[in-house]
């Protein structure tokens, strides 16, 4: 079916039902095929669950709107008749829109599923539906009306917590986060902490090193001082020795020369006595020579005597 099938009258007339909700357009459906000789009762169970569907799948006007879009009706499409390709599902939309809109008015499906005749919709007497059935139909539509309201509060109890729970999740991940950013970060903290301790250790080995080395370099100084101490106590003793052997060669020196002048001395009295005794040798020479004058004179005495 296509717009220019009909005149323009006839499309305005279509133009006012698709544009009431979808309640009133199954309504109105109702109403213009109920005396049919292919009466509508047959088929209302189905409008009205189409009603509550296309009521559904409309999210921005809900029961309210009269129409969905291409996306939305292509949901209702495919739900409907799940063995056709989306082309035969799409070939299919566009039979459908008669006032080729692009949108899907719920009157326009219901026209086409039942294979209905668009101006026998909108010429057809209103109204004349028995008052008991359609008092029955008005009672189903309202409870049908408020189960949809109802499913639309639990819908939106659902998503609120859904919603909630999504937030809470969120939420728990982020807590999640925070504490594995938390834990990062006293890592490397820790990591810090003993690096800086592993730094002061290696200060205060290399303290440690540098006082060994001067605890060494002292106890060097030490042995050095000792050894210079040494060698001073070694020159001093040679010094001592050399004083001792110099006092000896003075002693030994000054005993040679008392020994010479003493054998001097000895000389000398010796010398004296030979003096003394070459004296008295000559004295005794003399008293000798002496002796014998006066003994030959004696003796010549005496021989004069005896001549006598
Ligand atoms: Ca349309």
């Amino acid at each position: 079916m296509a717009a220019a099938n009909f005149s323009p009258e006839i499309m305005t007339k279509i133009k006012e039902v698709t544009s009431k909700s979808y309640t009133d357009q199954a309504i109105f459906y109702l109403n213009a095929f109920w005396q049919d000789k292919k009466p509508a009762s047959a088929e209302a169970e189905d409008v009205w669950k189409l009603a509550e569907a296309f009521a559904k799948e409309d999210h921005v006007k809900g029961k309210n709107g009269n129409e969905l879009n291409p996306i939305q009706a292509f949901h209702v499409l495919q739900a409907r008749n799940q063995t056709l390709t989306a082309l035969e599902l799409k070939a299919q939309l566009r039979k459908v829109d008669i006032d080729a809109n692009g949108e899907m008015a719920l009157a326009e499906y219901l026209l086409f599923i039942n294979d209905r005749d668009p101006i026998e919709f909108i010429t057809n007497p209103q109204g004349e539906v028995d008052p008991v059935k359609l008092k029955a139909l008005e009672d189903k539509l309202a409870a049908l009306s408020s189960a949809f309201d109802e499913l639309q509060v639990k819908e939106a109890e659902a998503k609120a917590a859904e919603a909630a729970a999504n937030q809470e999740e969120a939420d728990a991940i982020q807590q999640e986060d925070e504490a594995k950013q938390a834990e990062k970060i006293a890592l490397e903290e820790e990591k810090k902490a003993k690096a800086a301790e592993q730094v002061a250790l290696d200060e205060e080995a290399k303290a440690k090193a540098a006082e060994q080395v001067a605890l060494d370099e002292e106890a060097k100084a030490k042995a050095a001082e000792q050894v210079a101490l040494n060698e001073e106590a070694k020159a001093k003793q040679a010094e001592q020795i050399a004083l001792d052997q110099e006092a000896e060669a003075k002693a030994k020196a000054e005993d040679a020369k008392a020994k010479a002048d003493d054998a001097l001395a000895k000389q000398k009295v010796a010398e004296h006595e030979e003096s003394e005794a070459k004296a008295a040798e000559q004295v005794a020479l003399d008293q000798e020579a002496k002796a014998k004058v006066a003994q030959a004179d004696a003796d010549a005495a005496a021989a004069k005597a005896k001549v006598c």
